[in-house]
């Protein structure tokens, strides 16, 4: 019998409400849901290819546990035995800091993911907490945190009012967007265009995203803050910079303009390619345009100078007092947020509360590197031990952070490691014990996180669309008990982990004045919890203490969890408003524009001014049908354009004596890797663009579909030691790297290395 249910899609940031059709419990089709409040029918292929990537054969449906070196099914009861084996006397012998946690970008897309790790890095005390958002976007979140005092606050661009966006390092019409959630964000830029809006994009390669621009401009890799402190310097050069309604909030502007004097157009333009004029030009479209957004993602944070180019994109918004402003870049506020609190003076705040063991890297966020993991792993120091034990939850750093081969072999030196994975992987295959989450069909979802990005505000959840197969375990649950196993609670009721958390926030906000349950008994509040288990109830808590909530009966048309219930297709909660001051976390209580961890690295940055390395450098792609190192397996996703290929200019391709389609040898400082050259003009002379997710051929793995067509690791090219010194974010892009054909030597050499 074929029946429909509505399923949130998890497959990027977007957010796409999807109907599914199911026959005999098992996805057959999907397609958008019109009736969605914010996706409103869009979808792509990936989504399109849900059933596929659901069903996927080589997932696995049974705990894998280690048993003489050899990874063989178990039960859950075993499994979560051998955790709590492997993982308290590690704890016990070494201290927690010897026990590594690593979250990978999944967490991000899973209910579980967003609601037990944090009781997790608690439990464990643990301070070797490791997650892509250091080879993403932590320096967004350093940005913010010194900016506005809390590294949550991301200003996302309002994109459907808009009336010029200038996009850096971002290519939507293949990623779908980042910290920038909207369904159809193609389509929103088309309708920017016709609403007689302006589009800059300013990209290295000649993207999708870039061809429907007004004006792309081919910056050098690496030198965004260098271009976008030219665009700052010119704003107050010549009498451009006016935060208008903005200036009450703002503290610094003076101190901030003389910061900027060097950065002059003139100055910037030889480091970054692009000429003096156009980045005048650029400046006085930003201040002259109605509404305008500046938007950079991940081309602009993984880089030498992140946190400086993160910086400088709001600082620009503020400049030309585009943020907050409708048209601008608003802080959304999400269904499930905290209960605002009046605003004023914060905690602000602070990096380098504590360092890594090896390199000292400082903390950012409560984080170190994901870069400096193998180190950690690898190497004693005499202060502290190394990690013995690791945990990793939807993760797969073997593929996605720098040097994968120095972490492979760490990961097999661990004591022990367990990863919650799906697949026997790259990174899982190291495991000591693997516990694979059930396909996302067999979920429930909600954007605890994307929400908070999203560029309206709304709010929707959905039950998983077909029951859990027997033997199967909800991943909400899995969590729960590994948090459980791996803090010395092995075998209590997972519920119990729900209840301590409903405990603790609700007896917390009873104390807090400004909450809609001030005053009230949180035992009796508990009670008055709905849904169907633990984390649903931690849902309701949090719709009902959120901004939009039923504070509990305080606002009897506020939010519940059973009110969105009776709303499949989600509560749209309208346009994204201005918020501040309330938003403010920094001591001052004000937007404090030139922080000292900021003015302290900008002699870096002027440093940059006169660097120029010979040679070329390596950027990275997506592709729409693609995700990270994970979608390499499902057959209706791969082939045709999605390929491992190194792109290179045909400039370059001449002078190299490379031709198109024929192997080449890319050499970078952790090690080289060969590819299929493409050559195109899509990419800048002197750049070369490898996408990274790929290098499925190592042994141990079960990802067959992947395997038949590996590709290479580009991340092999890294040696890891390439950061940017505020967030710890992994430096990925502006590589250099030597690119030449593979003659018949090298392939001998390389045919006896592997
Ligand atoms: N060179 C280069 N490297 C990059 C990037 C780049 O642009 N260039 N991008 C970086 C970025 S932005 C990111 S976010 C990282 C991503 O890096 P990771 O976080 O390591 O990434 P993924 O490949 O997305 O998936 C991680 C794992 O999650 C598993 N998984 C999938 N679904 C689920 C689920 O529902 N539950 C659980 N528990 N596991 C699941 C997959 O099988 C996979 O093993 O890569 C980074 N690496
Ligand atoms: N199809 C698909 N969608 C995805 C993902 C995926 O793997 N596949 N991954 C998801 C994840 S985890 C993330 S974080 C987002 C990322 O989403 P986006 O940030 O949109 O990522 P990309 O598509 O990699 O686009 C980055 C662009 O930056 C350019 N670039 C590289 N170096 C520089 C530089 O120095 N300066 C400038 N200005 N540009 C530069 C690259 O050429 C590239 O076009 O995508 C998400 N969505
Ligand atoms: S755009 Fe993203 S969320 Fe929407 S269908 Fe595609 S993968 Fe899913
Ligand atoms: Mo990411």
């Amino acid at each position: 019998m074929s029946r429909t249910a509505l399923r949130i899609c998890p497959l990027c940031e977007a957010t796409c409400g999807l109907t599914l059709t199911i026959d005999d419990g098992r996805v057959t089709g999907a397609r958008g849901d019109r009736d969605d409040v914010f996706s409103k029918g869009f979808i792509c292929p990936k989504g399109a290819a849900f059933g596929a990537v659901d069903s996927d054969p080589d997932r696995l449906r049974a705990p894998l546990v280690r048993v003489d070196g050899e990874l063989r099914e178990a039960t859950w009861a075993e499994a979560f035995d051998a955790v709590a084996a492997g993982t308290r006397p590690v704890v016990e012998r070494h201290g927690p800091h010897a026990v590594g946690l690593v979250l990978g970008n999944p967490n991000v897309h899973t209910v579980a993911g967003a609601l037990y790790p944090p009781v997790l890095i608690a439990g464990l005390g643990t301070r070797s907490l490791f997650t892509a958002s250091t080879v993403d976007q932590m320096p967004k979140h350093v940005a913010g945190g010194l900016l506005f005092g809390d590294a949550n606050a991301i200003p996302v661009p309002d994109l459907d009012r808009t009336d010029h966006l200038l996009l850096i390092g971002a290519n939507p019409l293949e990623s779908n967007g980042s910290l920038c959630t909207a369904p159809d964000f193609p389509g929103r830029l088309k309708a920017l265009k016709a609403r007689g809006g302006t589009l800059t994009v300013i990209d290295p390669r000649r993207t999708r995203t870039a061809r429907l621009a007004d004006r792309h401009l081919a910056v050098r890799p690496g030198t965004d803050a260098l271009l976008l402190a030219a665009l700052a310097h010119t704003l107050f050069d010549e009498g451009l910079a006016d935060p208008g309604e903005l200036a009450p909030h703002l503290t610094g502007l003076d101190e901030l303009a003389a910061a900027l004097h060097d950065f002059t157009p003139e100055a910037v333009a030889p480091a970054c390619d692009v000429d003096a004029a156009t980045l005048r030009t650029l400046a006085r479209e930003l201040a002259a345009a109605p509404t305008a957004a500046v938007y950079a993602r991940i081309g602009s944070c993984t880089v030498p100078h992140g946190t400086l180019a993160s910086w400088l994109v709001d600082v620009l918004n503020i400049l030309t007092g585009n943020l907050d402003r409708p048209g601008g870049a608003l802080f959304p506020q999400a269904a499930t947020d905290r209960t605002p609190r009046p605003a004023g003076p914060g905690r602000g705040f602070a990096l380098g509360r504590w360092h890594s063991r090896v390199s000292r890297h400082p903390e950012a966020k409560g984080e170190l590197p994901l870069s400096a993991l193998a180190e950690e792993i690898d190497t004693a120091t005499d202060d502290g031990e190394p990690i013995r034990a690791l945990i990793a939850v939807a993760a797969n750093p073997v593929l996605s952070a720098p040097d994968g081969d120095r972490l492979d072999k760490a990961l097999g030196s661990l004591d022990f490691m367990v990863s919650v994975d799906p697949y026997l992987n790259e990174t899982s295959r190291h495991a000591d014990v693997v516990l694979p989450p059930p396909p996302p069909a067999q979920s429930p979802h909600h954007d605890f996180a994307f929400n908070t990005l999203a560029v309206r505000n709304q709010v929707r959840y959905t039950r998983p669309a077909v029951p859990l197969e027997p033997g199967r375990m909800a991943e909400t649950e899995i969590l729960a008990r590994l948090v459980l196993a791996a803090t010395g609670m092995h075998g209590a009721d997972p519920g119990a982990v729900d209840a301590m958390v409903i405990g603790q926030t609700l007896a917390k906000a009873v104390r807090e004045p400004h909450s809609p349950v001030h005053g009230r008994d949180p035992e009796e509040l508990a009670a008055l919890l709905t849904g169907d288990n633990g984390p649903e109830r931690r849902l309701d808590m949090m719709l009902r203490l959120g901004p939009y909530g039923d504070g509990f009966g305080a606002d009897p048309d506020g939010l519940t969890l059973e009110k969105l219930l009776a709303h499949p297709h989600g509560i749209d909660l309208g346009p994204l408003r201005p918020r501040l001051p309330q938003p403010l976390k920094t001591r001052s209580g004000k937007v404090e524009l030139l922080p000292e961890p900021i003015a302290a690295d900008l002699p870096r940055l002027r440093a940059a001014l006169g660097e120029r390395p010979a040679g070329l450098v390596l950027v990275g792609r997506r592709h729409l049908r693609s995700n990270n190192s994970w979608m390499h397996n499902v057959p209706a996703l791969t082939g045709g354009s999605n390929r491992c290929t190194l792109h290179l200019h045909p400039e370059d391709a001449a002078r190299l004596g490379v031709r198109d389609g024929q192997p080449v040898r890319i050499k970078g400082a952790g090690g080289e890797v060969t590819a299929p050259a493409e050559v195109t003009d899509g990419v800048r002379p002197g750049v070369v663009s490898l996408p990274h997710g790929w290098g499925h051929d190592r042994p141990g793995t079960r990802m067959r579909h992947a395997a038949a067509d590996p590709g290479a690791n580009v991340n092999q090219l890294l040696d890891g030691s390439l950061l940017d010194p505020l967030s710890g974010n992994a430096v990925l892009n502006g590589v250099p790297v030597e690119v030449a054909p593979l003659t018949a030597t090298v392939t001998k050499t390389f045919g006896a290395l592997t």
